[in-house]
């Protein structure tokens, strides 16, 4: 059978940065998947470069079997432009293949799925993918977990490695980096985080073993120097942590690799291991400088955790990112400038504010909208607080309507705060162009000077 893979495109706006393109590493297992079976598979990834492969006749031409889509809340109007655009075509008699859903969307928002969608996959794919090509499913509604990840075979490396995908890490200076995904689902309940509704608390992962195989074909077939593992928390299984950074070392494999971590799970101890296992950069989801702030969004870490983590991962060279958000409900200028503070006091190598939005099916989410906390929803179901603009202006040093075609209108003690700041900021920059154009160039030379 002919079985098209694809994703959809970024929309012009999002409140979630759409820059960066990497290969889709769940629709990359399944192709795996198919193409073992025997089945011819095509891929379109629309979120790495747009195509109106539809209109073009592709799945006419191609004589398509079934299309599966990956589908995510943020690029779901693309989604389902291509939905309608398919079935129009199969209502005109022009195509008569199947059309498969799958990715965090369903399991977040299944209702605004069209009901002429033919299969709807909540959760993961690997264990229906085979059954619904085969026709065995009869229900259109599928959710079935998948044990085994170590039986998933390697992501189909030939397809990905000839596309445009962003193959570095930014926090390691070497290239190609390939990203990689090794565990699923999360036993924390950050509040503002969706990943618990879409994945589950249960947490399975590949072994030690398994990573280690791919890591050692991506060297040797694709020149590999980096591997950034681009998932929710690598570390949460410490043995596993161990047994990997121990086998690495044992069997000499000279890779540099950065991954996405909590800052509890880590001790000095292992953050040595780790560095001399070629680890050089962690993803810390710090979110916050302030205990109120941590604790109401149930991180259930600690600043000194953050400390700890930060110092020790200096102390054996390996970078830190941390990410941070503000505008949370209830949240104050000093809570901002707890989280200002530490940062200056730790200096990790970078760090940066992110602003909060409300992603569906989150329970920050669900507390927003219950307690009538937004000003604003898009048509995604993104949730927006008052403030959105002025935050956009303090932290992005962007206008909101860059991100969302809305007029913000009600302010929080806080935002007025960084509204007069902005103010200041804008005074100061418009007395130092005075100051340029009216002073002699001696006296600016001479100032530049004292002040440098
Ligand atoms: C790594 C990552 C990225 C990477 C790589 C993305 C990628 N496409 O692989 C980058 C940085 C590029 C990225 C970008 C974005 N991401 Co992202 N990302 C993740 C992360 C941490 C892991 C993704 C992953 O590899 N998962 C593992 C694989 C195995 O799972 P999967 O991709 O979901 O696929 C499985 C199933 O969903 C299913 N499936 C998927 N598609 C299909 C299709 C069919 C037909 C079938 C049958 C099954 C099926 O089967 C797959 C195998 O089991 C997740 C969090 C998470 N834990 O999932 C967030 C996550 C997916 N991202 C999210 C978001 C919002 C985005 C962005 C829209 C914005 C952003 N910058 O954050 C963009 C959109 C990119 C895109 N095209 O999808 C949200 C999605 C929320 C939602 N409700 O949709 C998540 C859940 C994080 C969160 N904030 O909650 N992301
Ligand atoms: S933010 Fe990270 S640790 Fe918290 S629930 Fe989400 S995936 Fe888990």
């Amino acid at each position: 059978m002919n079985i098209l893979f694809t994703t959809s495109a970024a929309p012009e706006k999002s409140p979630f940065s759409t820059s960066e393109k990497r290969p889709p590493l769940g629709l990359g297992s399944l192709i795996s998947i198919v193409r073992n079976m025997g089945h011819n598979v095509f891929f379109i990834d629309n979120y790495l470069k747009p195509s109106n492969f539809i209109e073009q006749g592709f799945l006419q031409k191609n004589n398509i079997d079934f299309i599966c889509i990956y589908l995510n809340t943020i690029c779901y109007q693309d989604s389902l432009k291509m939905f309608k655009e398919i079935e129009g075509l199969r209502n005109k008699g022009f195509w008569r293949g199947k059309i498969v859903a799958g990715g965090p969307h369903t399991s977040v928002a299944l209702e605004t799925i069209p009901k002429f969608v033919d299969f709807v996959v909540q959760g993961e794919g690997e264990a229906v993918i085979i059954n619904i090509l085969n026709g065995k499913f009869k229900q259109r509604i599928i959710k079935k977990n998948f044990e085994d990840l170590d039986s998933i075979p390697f992501q189909p490396w030939d397809i990905f490695s000839k596309l445009p995908y962003d193959f570095t890490c930014p926090w390691m200076d070497i290239k190609p980096v390939f990203v990689m995904n090794t565990s699923r689902g999360c036993p924390f309940d950050c509040t503002f985080c969706s990943v618990g509704s879409i994945w589950g608390k249960q947490h399975t992962y590949f072994s030690a073993n398994r990573i280690i195989s791919e890591i050692e074909y991506l060297v040797k077939n694709y020149e590999a120097k980096g591997i950034y593992f681009r998932e929710d928390n690598f570390t949460l299984n410490s043995k596993r942590t161990i047994e990997f950074c121990e086998r690495l070392i044992k069997k000499n494999i000279k890779i540099s690799w950065a991954c996405e971590t909590r800052v509890d799970n880590l001790s000095e101890e292992l953050i040595k291991l780790m560095s001399e296992s070629g680890c050089k950069a962690f993803y810390f989801g710090v979110e916050s400088g302030s205990q109120r702030i941590l604790d109401f969004l149930n991180k259930k870490i600690t600043v000194e955790q953050i400390e700890n983590a930060i110092n020790w991962s200096k102390k054996y060279n390996i970078r830190t990112y941390c990410s941070l958000i503000s505008g949370v409900p209830g949240e104050t200028y000093k809570d901002y400038l707890l989280t200002k503070r530490l940062m200056h006091k730790l200096k990790p190598y970078s760090c940066f504010f992110n602003i909060f939005v409300g992603i569906p099916d989150s329970s920050l989410y669900k507390y927003v909208i219950k307690n009538n906390l937004y000003e604003h929803i898009d048509d995604n179901g993104l949730v927006y607080l008052s403030g959105f603009d002025v935050k956009t202006r303090f932290f992005y040093r962007m206008n909101s309507k860059s991100f969302i075609d809305f007029d913000f209108k009600k302010r929080t003690r806080y935002d007025r705060i960084l509204l007069f700041i902005l103010f200041f900021i804008k005074i100061k920059s418009f007395i130092k162009k005075v100051l340029i154009k009216i002073l002699p160039d001696t006296i600016i030379k001479k100032t530049k000077k004292i002040y440098n």
